[in-house]
């Protein structure tokens, strides 16, 4: 080690991972690029990446530049998916106060159902969902008015933007100071265009929207945390997503993660064992028919529910190992 920099373990947060390197901010100021002591942190032994932006570690500085991470501290919660290709948990950002969901008016269309993953996703990570409706300079619709006003009404907070005509960026920003948040979306809803706005000099690069909208070109490839000069704003950049898979979850007790479909249970006609998918007596399905459920919202449990069981089954049949599934290279589905 390099005797002037025998400065001893700091500690530092990691604004990026790739390729086994991680940029760390450290305690004293500065960004250091690190390796892992080892190569590998034992704790994440079996999720896709070994650290994800947001991470809390601590670093053996080598130069003003460099570093050895020596320790991952323990992490108050992971935002992640499970990636299909890669068959393991995918941690997308950790230790973070608010989840933002950035949805798009038009190009890329707004997907509601989307947006009901990411929801699942944000409860299993215990962070509040916020989501933000982009692009409204393209104009608006009754739909989308009706949806943003249901998530209002389960406890979400909605928020419309425009970075063209710089609306709504002010009342995001109030929302999102003194927080660590990691803004999640589709490719093309305008996640980076939104930092860039919210951090001035954050110079995120942003991108044409493809024409087959997420299929193509990712703008942003790598979730990077930014900060404010005065670093009471963190947000993390993640790139646009094409699938969520929602899993480590029993599909008994998905129904929990839905909070408009949550107070119905113990109502069912065959208690605890009713699947709320197709019996008679369940209070859920009345509960929809009457029109206290949203009928999307409900048929977004189906679709997780028995994506859930699918992968339960699959994961039985198998002998306990979940093994890649040659359908998801044909990733989209109608959200
Ligand atoms: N009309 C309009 N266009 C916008 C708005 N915000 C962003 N855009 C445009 O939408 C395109 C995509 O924006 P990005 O910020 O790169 O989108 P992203 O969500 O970061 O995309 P990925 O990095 O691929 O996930 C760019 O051409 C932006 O200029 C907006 O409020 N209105
Ligand atoms: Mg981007
Ligand atoms: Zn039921």
């Amino acid at each position: 080690m390099n005797a002037v920099f025998d400065v001893g373990i700091m500690q530092g947060v990691v604004l990026s991972f790739s390729n086994q390197h991680a940029k760390v901010k450290c305690e004293d100021g500065q960004t250091r690029l690190c390796t892992i002591k080892g190569k590998r942190i034992r704790a994440l032994d079996g999720w896709y990446n070994a650290l994800a932006a947001g991470d809390r570690v601590s670093v053996q500085p080598i130069s003003d530049t460099t570093g050895l991470i020596e320790s991952l501290l323990p992490r108050k919660n992971v935002f992640g998916r499970y990636n299909e290709k890669g068959s393991a948990d995918q941690a997308l950002a950790a230790n973070i106060d608010m989840v933002v969901c950035v949805t798009s008016t038009r190009t890329p269309p707004f997907r509601p159902r989307f947006i009901d993953r990411v929801s699942v996703l944000a409860e299993q990570c215990g962070a509040p969902l916020s989501i933000v409706c982009n692009k409204i300079d393209l104009g608006s619709s009754d739909l989308i008015e009706e949806r943003l006003s249901v998530f209002e009404r389960l406890g979400f907070r909605t928020f419309k933007s425009s970075v063209v005509l710089r609306l709504g960026i002010d009342e995001l920003l109030h929302a999102l100071v003194g927080k660590t948040s990691v803004f999640v979306g589709q490719s093309g809803a305008g996640k980076s265009s939104l930092i860039n706005c919210l951090i001035p000099g954050a110079c995120q690069r942003t991108g044409e929207v493809s024409e087959k909208y997420d299929r193509g070109r990712h703008t942003t490839t790598l979730s990077t945390m930014l900060f404010s000069e005065a670093e009471d704003l963190r947000i993390i950049d993640t790139p646009g997503l094409r699938r969520l898979a929602v899993r480590n979850i029993d599909p008994d007790d998905v129904i929990a993660y839905f909070p408009d479909m949550a107070p119905f249970l113990g109502h069912c006609e065959f208690g605890a064992s009713c699947t709320h998918t197709h019996e008679s007596g369940c209070a859920v399905r009345k509960a929809v028919h009457e029109g206290h459920i949203w009928h999307d919202r409900y048929e977004s449990y189906l679709r997780i529910r028995g994506e859930l069981e699918e992968a339960k089954h699959r994961k039985r049949a198998v002998g306990g190992k979940l093994h890649r599934d040659a359908r998801y290279d044909i990733e989209d589905e109608e959200w």
